[in-house]
């Protein structure tokens, strides 16, 4: 019954979001749909290609193999190795220090960084992720790398099509012994994500990610082969525990993702991924997405109006 609810409310809400992630659940149709976005736009998408080439230098990830990270992310679901700027790194920091973020993504629960406890007392509760809106308007570091040529290269090689920017998400996630509710709410089990026929993310990690404490960790290749107890549950969206996804890939394949700020990756989401719950530090993140088609559904925009700080 909440099933039903969910895809009532999601067709009348959001038709193309809702319609997309029951159709794209299938792997047919998410090749035909590629292969036919391809052949439509595909002198669209050598002109954007060659418009990245002829501003490369202007890229801030000046040490990539441009040809071999898009193999990695077709081959393995994802790739590594880009490195943000220190400069940049401090500029997007000093950002999230200065503006509020918002506990649960609600709109309604904004709060300075600096009074984080006071906001648990208020809400009454851990606070495991705050997010903050507009940060590709108000972050001119951010809005410089969402213009970035190997981004938009990169994306546009990968999909195989011109790429649509469909989401800047900038998060923390603190260390709190948070509940299974809002774990499994913001990501922390793992799971795959149906966000389009094709799609992918740019993860930059903004503070440093030590081994055990607050990474993401991907199923490298698992895009290819989700897990599946039936027939029919590879076309299902659920969580997995920890024990499942052990039990179904070999250990070298699930790949925690660490390293200091300022390392970035690229990933193809619909491999079974998650965020672990931070124990030590806070970790912030900063999430690009691109796609085929944009559903309204991925960005940060929200107006003035719809944001209120807690009464701390
Ligand atoms: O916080 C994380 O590392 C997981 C995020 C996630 O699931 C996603 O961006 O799709
Ligand atoms: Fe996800």
């Amino acid at each position: 019954m909440p099933l039903l609810k969910t895809l009532v409310r999601g067709l009348s809400e959001m038709p193309g979001y809702t319609l997309m992630r029951g159709a794209a659940r299938f792997q047919i149709v998410r090749s035909t749909v590629t292969a036919g976005r391809r052949m439509l736009h595909a002198s669209r998408l050598r002109r954007m290609l060659r418009a990245c080439e002829a501003r490369i230098d202007h890229t801030v990830f000046k040490k990539v193999d441009r040809d071999t990270f898009v193999i990695d992310l077709r081959d393995q679901g994802a790739a590594f190795g880009l490195q943000l700027p220190p400069d940049m790194v401090a500029a997007i920091l000093r950002h999230a220090e200065q503006t509020p973020c918002y506990a649960d993504r609600d709109p309604a629960k904004g709060f300075q960084l600096v009074q984080r406890e006071k906001a648990e007392h208020k809400l009454g509760k851990p606070i495991l992720v705050a997010q903050y809106f507009n940060a590709t308007q108000e972050c001119p570091a951010i809005a410089q790398l969402t213009h970035d040529p190997l981004l938009h290269w990169i994306a546009g090689r990968y999909l195989d099509s011109p790429p649509t920017l469909v989401g800047v998400n900038l998060w923390w996630t603190f260390p709190v012994d948070a509940s299974e509710e809002d774990r499994n709410r913001h990501a922390h089990l793992f799971h795959r994500d149906v966000d389009d026929f094709r799609f992918f993310k740019f993860f930059f990690y903004l503070t440093d990610v030590a081994p055990g404490d607050g990474a993401h960790v991907c199923v490298l290749g698992s895009h290819r082969s989700p897990p599946a107890r039936s027939l029919a549950d590879r076309w299902i969206i659920r969580r997995y525990s920890d024990q499942e996804i052990q039990e179904t890939y070999p250990a070298f394949s699930i790949h925690e993702i660490c390293g200091p700020a300022g390392t970035g990756f690229a990933e193809n989401t619909l491999c079974i991924h998650k965020g672990r719950t931070p124990s030590r530090s806070p970790r912030l993140l900063l999430q690009i997405q691109f796609a085929l088609y944009d559903y309204g559904a991925m960005h940060d925009r929200r107006d003035a109006d719809q944001l209120s700080l807690l009464p701390i």
